[in-house]
């Protein structure tokens, strides 16, 4: 019932036929590549629209009754105490707005969190200030540092590379439509793993291990940074995944076992 509930809220917005426009605007939050950063835009759109129609009635009847009931025109301010009918309407009609968005907002949370039957599991550790990502069943593992060259950074008359500060030496890659789940955790402070297109926005937190998951039907490349103040270098640990076809990600997997085989065999591979 829960699932039937979303499509049918969801389908609302589509039928507006506004959801595209808006999610072209640069002022709103980015309409993303994944189910769940859809669901999640369309959780903010339809909060928005209802708080707007919450304002326009409010001042609606605000600005009104300023006009209307004016000193001016000899307005005489009521005075009763209680009003059971007017109690149980402005109780009641708050409570339904909250219920009607709690209903899809839990249906969301429940899925971003069901992380099961997932095709790769990866392991995202924050540190200052860079990420690890580990392929838990492939048993890859590597450092992802910032790559822009220090030098952009210090001289403010430098040219800056067109990914200043979002671009790393070693992305993390996945394949196209499959199911990531991916686990994250912190090494020292809290950092936070936030990719805006992928609506992933997940707390790396020291001694926990907080999981969510990503499939992603376009194959590009997609940049976050981290979202949680960790520090000095909190702005030079960005985020970059690779989304590539399956044939590719097997490619990349079986490159770096042969790479992890070469360097523990004390030859770098080429
Ligand atoms: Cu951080």
């Amino acid at each position: 019932m829960f699932q039937w509930t979303q499509k049918w809220v969801f389908a609302l917005l589509s039928c507006l036929g506004m959801q595209n426009a808006l999610a072209e605007s640069t002022v709103n939050m980015p309409y993303g590549v994944t189910r769940m950063s859809h669901d999640i835009y369309n959780l903010h759109m339809i909060t928005f629209y209802i708080c707007c129609g919450i304002g326009v009635v409010v001042f609606s009847v605000l600005f009104y009754s300023i006009y209307k009931y004016r000193r001016s025109r000899g307005a005489k301010a009521a005075n009763f105490h209680e009003h059971p009918g007017v109690e149980i309407i402005w109780t009641l009609i708050p409570f339904l707005i909250l219920v009607g968005l709690a209903i899809p907002a839990t249906i969301v949370l429940k899925d971003i969190h069901n992380t099961n039957e997932s095709d790769l599991i990866i392991k995202i550790t924050g540190y200052q200030w860079k990420w690890k990502y580990e392929y838990l069943d492939q048993g890859i593992s590597f450092f992802s540092n910032l790559a822009t060259p220090q030098i952009q950074i210090d001289d403010p008359q430098k040219t800056k590379n067109e990914w200043f500060l979002l671009e790393v030496d070693n992305p993390m890659v996945i394949p196209v439509h499959k199911k990531v789940k991916i686990l994250l955790t912190s090494n020292d402070v809290i950092h936070d793993w936030w990719l805006p297109a992928f609506g992933v926005k997940q707390d790396a937190i020291p001694g926990y291990i907080n999981e969510n998951w990503i499939q992603v039907d376009t194959p590009g490349i997609y940049r976050g940074q981290c979202g949680e103040l960790c520090g000095a270098y909190h702005g030079f640990m960005p985020i970059v995944v690779q989304v590539v076809p399956e044939e590719e990600f097997e490619q990349w997997v079986a490159a770096h076992m042969l790479n992890k085989t070469a360097v523990s065999n004390g030859r770098k591979a080429t």
